[in-house]
């Protein structure tokens, strides 16, 4: 800071002349194409927000700050671009804190920006408002954490923030701003001279000619291979690159959940519906931008056959990714798009083709297991269950395949996730690496925000739950958003018991048939509660067609769902438990 400006009065400033913290910050997001700030305002950070927006910044305020920091995240999958989400201090800074731990288990780029108090206060430990040491409780939760305590910094730090962000594996950056910080005054020239304008943030990293030809020699020897496609796929948006590999290969593709669409899910050689039968036989996989994690089982167990059945190829960013849980016969270390371009390339006149047996057997089961799903998509049971729900979601869908799906829950997830077909890249946002509930709506406000497209939210109602308040975000931005709340009274199901015999309600159950829809209706939304298909069509139709905010609350048998959807077997269990209540193996 140079002296002469410090000592300035408000009357003798010439905002031509001399600028702050505040507008440096603001400068430099904007130099940096980041136009967008995701928030919760006060103390010290309101007038940041109203500065930003001053500035023709669009700064979206939301009612908490974890659903802020998850639309941001998305933002981030969606941009490829660092989604910003502003906070004030401690209790901010934690609410925050959760969305950025998430955005950096999913590998997507975000900047959690908050507001901190005194430094010399916090730093004694002598009680400051909202008091904490936000620099280190933040490590451990994200790939970088940085602290702004002078204005001349603020370039390079915000330089810094986003090239953490977004280079390697893509992941969360925290940026700690002490409130004194945003109040320096600093010449004007000086302070535009200090912005950093990042150059080409994530470089492409091309695989090197051995890795390649050590992946094709692996190609070659397969006799049952298959492709795994993984979110990292559908944030690199090579989307033309992969669809050329897959097809050039003619090998069947299996798409993680939000790796949907790159190729659409009708591709004849999509093997979802074949899913079991494609992890258990193959025998050699090409993962690309997908982790061997616990969604996959590890790559071990009875789901993926004999051990030692398989040859693993994977492509990741991270080289510390590879032999994470299984041997990597053949490792490419470098962005998905470079990657697949070198296997094409690699790949010419080397006679890769599928054995045609494999295909058929392939096509064979994905046919019998997709008959047998349309048979029950089409059912008027009473209630109505889950897959006569999906069933008309489904057809919407492929109706409408700019609209993107958002989806959270645990049967409303699983059921959704397979039943829905998608047919754009990242069409579909849900719960992720970790599974958490309530991203729901702070990714539908920035599926909206970011794309300017239709939002369907299919969200189980504890999901829902999570980050209801959030429809009046929804409701003041007036944003194209159509909830469908899957009400099945509870957790998983509906039906739950107290096992103890009280008054109480089990701990799985909620208020029988709450009415969702009023919440909307409560904002100035439409609101509306069906309990039939053609009912359910009917409103989302008419939600989608007039882009107003919409809560669809739809009754779901409450006996329909199976505990923990189709991941069940997560859950702990022990003989005494099984012995002493005989209720625990009827769920
Ligand atoms: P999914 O949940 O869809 O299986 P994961 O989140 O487990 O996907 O895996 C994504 C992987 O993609 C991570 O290991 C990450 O390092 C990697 N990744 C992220 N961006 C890129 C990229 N541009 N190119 C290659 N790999 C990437
Ligand atoms: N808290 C957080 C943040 N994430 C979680 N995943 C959970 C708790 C545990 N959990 C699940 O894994 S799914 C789920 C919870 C609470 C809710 C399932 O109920 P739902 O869906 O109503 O959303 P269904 O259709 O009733 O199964
Ligand atoms: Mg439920």
């Amino acid at each position: 800071m140079s002296s002469n400006v410090a000592a300035m009065k408000t009357q003798d400033v010439d905002p031509s002349t001399v600028t702050d913290g505040f507008h440096l910050l603001i400068d430099a997001l904007k130099l940096n194409g980041i136009n967008t700030i995701y928030n919760v305002p006060g103390i010290p950070i309101t007038d940041l927000g109203r500065y930003a927006q001053a500035q023709g910044m669009r700064v979206i305020s939301f009612r908490h700050e974890q659903h802020a920091g998850y639309a941001a995240s998305v933002a981030g999958f969606l941009t490829k671009k660092p989604g910003v989400c502003m906070t004030v201090s401690a209790p901010g800074f934690l609410n925050g804190l959760t969305a950025m731990a998430n955005a950096t288990t999913n590998c997507w780029p975000m900047i959690l920006i908050s507001g901190s108090s005194e430094r010399e206060i916090v730093d004694l430990a002598q009680g400051d408002y909202e008091e904490m040491d936000q620099l280190a409780m933040a490590r451990p939760f994200c790939k970088a954490a940085y602290r702004l305590n002078y204005a001349q910094d603020i370039g390079i730090a915000v330089a810094r923030a986003i090239r953490s962000a977004v280079s390697g594996r893509p992941g969360g950056v925290y940026l700690d701003i002490p409130g004194a910080m945003l109040g320096e005054v600093m010449d004007a020239v000086e302070g535009q001279r200090s912005l950093v304008k990042v150059i080409d943030p994530a470089p492409r990293a091309r695989p090197s000619r051995e890795a390649v030809a050590r992946a094709i020699d692996v190609m070659k020897q397969a006799e049952r291979p298959l492709i795994v496609i993984g979110k990292g796929a559908a944030y690199d948006q090579s989307d033309e690159v992969i669809r050329e590999l897959v097809e050039k290969s003619g090998y069947p593709f299996l798409p993680m959940s939000m790796a949907k669409g790159i190729l659409p899910d009708t591709h004849p050689q999509c093997a979802a519906a074949a899913r079991s039968l494609v992890l258990k036989e193959s025998d050699v996989v090409i993962m690309m931008g997908a982790r061997i994690n616990w969604l996959l089982s590890h790559g071990k167990g009875k789901q993926w056959g004999e051990p030692g059945s398989k040859k693993f190829i994977q492509i990741d960013i991270d080289p510390e990714e590879m032999d994470s849980n299984v041997e990597i016969a053949a490792p490419l270390v470098g962005d998905v798009g470079s990657c697949a371009q070198a296997l094409i390339e690699a790949m010419e006149d080397q006679g890769i083709a599928p054995p045609e047996a494999w295909l058929e057997q392939v096509n064979a089961k994905a046919t019998a297991n997709m008959e047998k799903m349309s048979v029950r998509l089409r059912n008027n049971n009473i209630p109505m269950d889950y897959h006569a729900a999906l069933g008309v979601l489904k057809d919407i869908m492929t109706d409408q395949p700019d609209t993107l799906l958002v989806n959270e829950g645990a049967n409303t997830l699983d059921l959704a996730r397979s039943i829905i077909n998608l047919s754009k890249p990242r069409q579909r946002i849900d719960v992720g690496t970790w599974g958490v509930m309530g991203i729901g709506m702070g990714a539908a406000v920035a599926a909206a925000i970011e794309t300017g497209k239709r939002v369907l939210a299919v969200e189980g109602d504890s999901a829902f739950g999570f980050c209801g308040m959030e429809v009046e975000t929804i409701c003041r931005y007036d944003l194209p958003v159509c909830i469908v709340v899957f009400n099945n009274n509870g957790i998983y199901r509906g039906d739950g018991e107290n096992w103890g015999g009280g008054d109480d309600p089990a701990t799985t159950v909620f208020v029988k048939d709450a009415r969702y829809d009023m919440m909307m209706e409560a904002f100035g939304g439409v609101g509306a509660w069906v309990k039939t298909p053609d009912e359910l069509r009917e409103a989302v139709l008419k939600a989608l067609d007039s882009g107003k905010p919409t809560l669809v609350n739809a009754l779901i048998d409450p006996a329909a769902g199976k505990e923990s959807g189709n991941i069940g077997n997560l859950n702990p269990t022990s003989v005494v438990a099984q012995a002493r209540y005989p209720q625990a193996k009827t769920i």
